[in-house]
């Protein structure tokens, strides 16, 4: 029998399944071609992919505009495609999570097609409305891809809520039938074999409209409990709640080791920071590290043996991490490295997202280059508010989407042997020296090393387990922490500066065995060279605890 809890022991790799390799040249990734890298992914390690959104979409926000649960779109294949992926993958001992978008759906969808024809249609209280007047919102709320959240449909006379584009109605979890509706299709998809979900957005579900509380309305975890009963608990399945609203006090009720909500919680607390107090996230801010390290440590001790978290630096809605929290020039190479190290040395699942194990890096495009609705919306804003274009250039440079979002890098050879069409959006064109091709012939590439760190977690036990302390918490260059289960104990230390930074505590670890490091041999002399790291274990009673 395998555990319950796998998951806790395993890596999950994310997919944003148009940007990672197109197999019939129309410039879209797409099913085939995940298929066609199975095998790239069972030699880096990981036990699971979680796949973006690729049911039928209008893609107004690229798939996370749903309208229609059980088919995938075409851009993307067939079901048959994705019954493919499903056994393909599982044969390589890889599970597959669905991207489950619950939310809201696309207008497009047929529930929204009916709701909108009039107040007593079918499905009008699929979705949120409220009365109004033509060109009076019911409130302020606003849509987080800018202007309101509400929109007017003349023939019901009301407005309709979306939280995100206009596109994304919100949908009415209040409605039995709505949970019930959506319990079933989650059923349909888990007898087809997926291993799990993430389910986005998922804590503003709860929603009180009228009292303008959006995230973790009373109501959230009633209905994750109720949706466990029906479809999550008693299986193997992997849920993981995105929640950038999450607390480490509503982070134990997400993932109660119970069962009774979720597996896990994936969290933003440590993503949010480089940017001015109470602004955006385009008003940008360098990042205060001391924070940044207290942010991650207090998640570490506060989940430990009650929750569990989801570790990761990328995903597809922030930049590359080596270029947001190192260095992408000289240093990419180790500094990719050592966040790895530094990420995947904590308690709880990590999360590798496409390109992220060849140190890809953020882009600089042309404006009409940019495909992101995010960010094409807060240009246009921000452009008649006034702000100077090298300014909104700027944000976007550092904290566009879209960042994430460029191809895949295979290849040095014309875009990046992502495709042989023309890519729905440009190729990064450091593709020539940063691509897979080049890393799997390499011994000591980016992706060997995040191999190897993969393979850390399935041998020591104390990477799953261990309690978490935070070393030098004030220290401005160096992230080190200890791991102890038990008498075992291991070392983290991680410079994140272009300098050479003291690390004392390694004195007394020059016995210990080196498990893993980012320069041709381990640190020496209590010194951690710019963007060092290493992961060091000994037994207790040599650390003289
Ligand atoms: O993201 C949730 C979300 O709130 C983001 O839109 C976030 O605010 C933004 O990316 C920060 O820049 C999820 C998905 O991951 C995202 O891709 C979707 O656009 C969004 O939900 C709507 O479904
Ligand atoms: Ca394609």
């Amino acid at each position: 029998m395998e555990s319950k809890a796998w998951w806790k022991k395993a890596v999950i790799y994310q997919i944003y399944p148009r940007s990672f390799y197109d197999s019939n040249g129309d410039g879209i990734g797409d099913l085939q071609g995940i298929v066609k890298k199975l095998d790239y992914l069972k030699e880096l390690g990981v036990d699971a992919v979680w796949l973006s959104p690729v049911y039928r979409s209008p893609q107004d926000d690229n798939g996370y505009d749903i309208s229609d649960y059980r088919d995938i779109d075409p851009i993307f294949g067939t079901l048959q495609d994705m019954d493919e992926l499903i056994f393909e993958a599982k044969k390589r001992g890889i599970r597959i999570i669905m991207d489950l978008v619950l939310n809201h759906t696309s207008d497009e969808h047929p529930w929204f097609q009916e709701a909108k024809k009039g107040r007593n249609h079918p499905y009008h209280d699929y979705y949120v409305w409220r009365d109004g007047k033509e060109g009076v919102c019911p409130n302020s709320l606003k849509s987080t891809f800018g202007g309101s959240a509400w929109e007017w449909v003349p023939e019901c006379g009301q407005y309709y809520l979306h939280q995100f584009s206009a596109k994304q109605p919100d949908l009415n979890w209040e409605n039995p039938k709505v949970r019930q509706e959506i319990y079933r299709m989650i059923q349909w998809w888990v007898n087809r074999g997926v291993g799990g979900f993430r389910l986005d957005v998922i804590d503003l579900i709860g929603k009180e409209t009228d009292a303008m509380v959006m995230a973790e309305g009373k109501m959230l975890h009633p209905y994750l409990k109720e949706m466990s009963r029906e479809v999550f608990r008693d299986s193997t399945l992997v849920t993981v709640g995105e929640a950038w609203s999450a607390t480490p006090e509503t982070a134990l009720l997400y993932s109660n080791p119970d069962g009774s909500e979720l597996s896990m919680v994936f969290q933003f607390e440590h993503m949010v920071l480089d940017q001015q107090k109470g602004k955006e996230k385009w008003d940008l801010a360098p990042l205060p590290f001391v924070e940044f390290k207290r942010t991650l440590a207090k998640w570490q001790e506060a989940l430990y043996k009650k929750g569990w978290n989801s570790l990761f630096f990328e995903n597809h809605d922030v930049p590359r991490s080596v270029s947001r929290f190192g260095d992408d020039g000289e240093y990419r190479e180790v500094c990719a490295k050592m966040l790895a190290t530094c990420l995947h040395g904590m308690q709880g699942t990590p999360y590798i997202y496409q390109g992220q194990e060849l140190g890809m890096t953020n882009v600089r495009l042309d404006i009409s280059d940019y495909r992101d609705i995010e960010l094409l919306n807060m240009y246009r804003e921000r452009m008649a508010a006034g702000y100077s274009r090298e300014e909104i250039m700027e944000s976007i440079y550092a904290k566009g989407r879209d960042n994430a979002r460029t191809p895949m890098q295979w290849t040095g050879e014309k875009n990046a042997g992502f495709t042989t069409g023309t890519p729905w959006i440009k190729v990064n064109p450091n593709c020539r020296q940063i691509n897979a091709a080049e890393a799997l012939a390499r011994e000591d590439s980016i992706y060997h090393y995040y191999q190897k760190l993969i393979r850390l977690r399935k041998t020591e036990d104390v990477l799953a387990e261990g309690k978490f302390e935070l070393l030098m918490p004030e220290d401005e260059a160096v992230f080190a922490y200890t791991r102890t289960e038990g008498s075992t104990c291991l070392l983290v230390a991680c410079n994140f500066t272009a300098q050479e930074a003291a690390c004392p505590v390694l004195k007394a670890w020059e016995q210990a065995k080196a498990l893993i490091y980012n320069y041709d041999g381990r640190p020496e002399h209590g010194k951690l060279r710019p963007y060092e790291a290493v992961i060091l274990k000994k037994a207790e009673r040599e650390t003289g605890l």
